[in-house]
């Protein structure tokens, strides 16, 4: 039987991977840990909650011993244009919190995943299909966490033998739970804006191309590699995986085909604009496919529709879409 705790688990995957842990392995076996937010309506109802802070070691050991836990899926994290206000906070955060993560596991034989970015790359990095294995220099405080982040995963499957695997995630875009400090973060404001005052200034240029994924996608990839039999492999962590390559002008004509007087003006945010210019365009999946089977199912135009009709529904109080 599988015990799995969730940290960062009200964040914007956590709140949607712990609901979707919980529907596979039961609602009592996925305690989501919280620190700062409150947790959603339907995790508060559907299963165990902890309060503690990353940082804290000997809460988070004595949450994994209390609960025997097996498997930590370690989301809690600063996104890149927070991390870049606050370096040193996001340093902290990012890094302690996951060494904590790794010691735990590897004292009490726990699985892990950590999610990686695309944040992780850098102006040097191949912007297109930007391969698995490549140059990565970033110069974001919240890229140097995630490289350093994918090198000590690395260090302790190969060092201490614990199963540690991971991907690296484009911007995500979800209804459920907005994002927060992220540079990606355009893409969720764009349908409230869309939905509730038909126009939206975005912070980032209109030509800004980078990797997107719907959090249906992303919450499949991440329970995917977890499940997925280890001697096939290779890599085991910060697997590239992509699914939709936009620029906010596309998102904008998207939505537009299902709101015809909806606007986008561009106020570009010097610093978010930076962060997103030095990210890779479109990345290379293959050896996600190859190694564990990854694909993404949601086009661009499935991922809009699902999106404002979903986002609709919440934003005018109705019950909650499942699926
Ligand atoms: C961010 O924008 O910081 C994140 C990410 C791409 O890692 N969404």
């Amino acid at each position: 039987m599988k015990r799995i705790l969730v940290t960062g688990a009200t964040g914007q995957i956590g709140s949607e991977l712990t609901m979707a842990l919980r529907y596979i392995y039961g609602n009592e076996n996925v305690i989501a840990a919280r620190h700062s937010r409150q947790p959603s309506p339907d995790i508060a109802a559907t299963g165990p909650i902890v309060s503690f802070d990353v940082r804290d070691q000997s809460a988070l050991i004595k949450v994994v011993k209390d609960q025997q836990i097996d498997t930590i899926y370690h989301l809690a994290s600063l996104l890149s244009a927070v991390a870049e206000k606050m370096p040193q906070k996001a340093w902290d955060i990012n890094m302690n919190g996951l060494m904590n993560v790794l010691e735990t596991a590897r004292m009490m034989r726990c699985a892990v995943f950590f999610p990686s970015s695309i944040g992780a790359f850098g102006p040097l990095t191949p912007a297109i299909n930007t391969p698995q294995d490549t140059i990565q220099r970033p110069n974001t405080m919240y890229g140097v966490t995630k490289v350093s982040g994918e090198l000590i995963c690395d260090y302790y499957q190969q060092r201490f033998a614990v199963d540690v695997r991971g991907l690296r995630y484009p911007g995500l875009i979800s209804y459920k739970t907005q994002a927060g400090g992220g540079t990606t973060d355009y893409a969720v404001e764009i349908f409230y804006a869309a939905l509730q005052k038909k126009t939206y200034q975005c912070f980032l240029a209109e030509s800004t191309q980078l990797d997107m994924m719907y959090m249906p996608d992303a919450v499949k990839a991440a329970i995917s590699l977890m499940q997925a039999d280890s001697q096939q492999l290779i890599h085991h962590n910060a697997f590239n995986i992509t699914s939709i390559s936009i620029t906010p002008g596309q998102l904008a004509a998207e939505i537009k085909r299902h709101i015809p007087e909806f606007t986008i003006t561009y106020k570009v945010d010097p610093v978010r604009q930076a962060i997103a210019d030095s990210w890779p365009r479109h990345m290379d999946d293959q050896c996600a496919f190859l190694e564990w089977g990854w694909q993404a199912e949601f086009t661009l135009s499935e991922m809009v529709k699902d999106m404002l009709e979903k986002l609709a529904v919440k934003l005018t109080g109705g019950c909650d879409v499942i699926g």
